[in-house]
């Protein structure tokens, strides 16, 4: 980079910083963005003149409020609720809620900045945001659930709606939690529309949206592992998460032919030398979706497998890894540990998995390395056909949704091949998906004027 570039990105980051004081996943996420786009907007000065960057890095409107819910035994419990409503240049916002006691406004600001590039990476009309709460779902009851979904979207419904915000779900928010702020958005608002995505499949939800993530992901790394003439064939994957995502990468993996050995959660890890079969899959979906149990259960029902407490499963070799459960998953001596240990492509299900430091490590390694926002565009990209079919009172087929997707997902990884090719062929992934991500959000920002 030239040091005029260098010293553009310095000082754009350090007035983020002076602005967002504190919130260091939001600065993360920005800085990637702006070291890969800064070399682009020296090239095209009207967008520095009309402060593109400046402006896409600022929310259009964040929203935070109160969650007052009354729990089994009668006491009022008190949660925070926020949108982040980031950018609106492509379409109405888009993007998850997320439950979890982790969830602060860096958190939510740094995942509808990225839901802004990931959106546009998807070619559908669809502008980024991002919400949810610190909310903890583990542990409550079906009735604990739905008392604070309703309390949440009561407040949520006067900023949302099918042509201004469409929220989805994101860790913590799934088909039950989907169901209850469905029903109370309707019964607030009377009218059934396609305000939420992820609906259950009576209605309106799209066929393949729960699978979607984890499939897309798979279909991403498809196309990179074809760079390099592999496939999934024959190679043994490590998955992080036992969630929605990462239940369906092992999933569409295991079609294709590769080994799973690994699933985790917050507290520990699975390795099963065997081989997680379908079979297995749907074990750990019924472990995780229907019972609510922990990963660690996995071994008492196939005791040839071991877990590790309190440890990720990086350490365990593989060609193949695919972070899926949180941010900063991925550390710089995970990353090397990996590289050492024979991975070659490293797929991000989750958003922001790998830290900065193990990015480089991949990049230095010229390994294949995906970030989120191109690899997991899958999941967003499908609720943006749900929205058409529920625009047009119409269900496909799931051949036909996935067929969509398929596309969806070559066409990110051909735009990110287009703009992240480097001298010597290498791809970078990072700086192909955040120019092609950034140009389509800029054109549009200049076209609309200073709003
Ligand atoms: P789920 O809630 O279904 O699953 C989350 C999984 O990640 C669980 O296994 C959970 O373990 C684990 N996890 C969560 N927080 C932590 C943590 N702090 N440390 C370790 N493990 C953790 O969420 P999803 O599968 O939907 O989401 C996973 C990732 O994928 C997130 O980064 C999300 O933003 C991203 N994503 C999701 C999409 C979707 O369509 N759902 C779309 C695109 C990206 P535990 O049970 O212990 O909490
Ligand atoms: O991070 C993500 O892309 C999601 N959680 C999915 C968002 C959506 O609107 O489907």
């Amino acid at each position: 980079m030239e040091q005029s570039t260098k010293n553009y990105v310095e000082s754009f980051m350090a007035n983020i910083v002076a602005n967002n004081p504190g919130e260091k996943e939001f600065h993360q996420a920005v800085r990637e963005v702006v070291e890969s786009v800064a070399p682009y907007i020296e090239a095209y000065p009207y967008l520095k003149e009309l402060k593109v960057l400046e402006r896409i890095a600022e929310p259009e409107r964040v929203i935070m409020f109160r969650v007052p819910w009354v729990d089994d035994k009668g006491e009022i419990q008190i949660n925070k609720g926020y949108r982040v409503q980031m950018n609106s240049a492509l379409g109405p916002y888009k993007g998850g809620l997320r439950f979890h006691p982790s969830v602060n406004l860096s958190i939510l600001k740094f995942l509808a900045f990225e839901q802004t590039f990931k959106n546009s990476l998807t070619t559908l009309p669809m502008g980024g945001g991002k919400g949810g709460s610190n909310f903890n779902p583990k542990g409550k009851s079906d009735n604990e659930v739905m008392r604070f979904c309703q309390s949440f979207m009561t407040e949520l419904s006067k900023h949302i709606g099918q042509d201004t915000d469409v929220p989805a779900g994101d860790i913590g928010v799934g088909g039950r939690e989907i169901g209850y702020m469905f029903g109370q958005y309707k019964r607030l608002r009377d009218e059934f529309t396609g305000t939420l995505t992820g609906k259950g499949l009576a209605w309106g939800g799209s066929l393949l949206r729960p699978e979607a993530t984890g499939y897309g992901a798979c279909y991403f790394a498809q196309d990179m592992l074809a760079t390099r003439g592999k496939s999934f064939n024959g190679q043994t994957v490590v998955i992080s998460g036992s969630g929605n995502v990462a239940q369906h990468a092992a999933e569409k993996a295991t079609q294709l032919g590769a080994k799973v050995v690994t699933f985790s959660d917050s507290n520990g890890f699975i390795y099963d030398p065997d081989g997680i079969d379908q079979e297995k899959i749907n074990y750990v979906k019924r472990l995780k979706n229907v019972i609510r149990g922990r990963i660690k259960e996995y071994v008492k029902e196939y005791p040839n497998a071991k877990y590790y407490p309190d440890e990720r499963p990086w350490s365990i070799p593989c060609d193949i890894a695919m972070p899926c459960a949180t941010q900063n998953e991925v550390n710089k001596e995970e990353a090397l540990l990996l590289v050492k240990n024979g991975c070659y492509c490293v797929t991000e299900g989750a958003n922001m998995p790998c830290d900065p430091d193990a990015i480089a490590v991949f990049h230095q390694a010229k390994i294949l390395y995906s970030p989120g926002k191109a690899s997991n565009a899958g999941g967003v990209a499908t609720s943006g056909l749900e929205m058409s079919q529920n625009s047009i009172r119409q269900k496909w087929t799931s051949e036909e949704v996935d067929a969509q997707l398929h596309r969806i997902m070559s066409d990110i990884h051909a735009a990110c091949v287009k703009y992240g090719t480097e001298e010597d062929g290498y791809i970078n992934y990072v700086k192909g998906a955040n120019i092609a991500g950034f140009i389509k959000v800029a054109n549009a920002m200049v076209d609309q004027g200073v709003v």
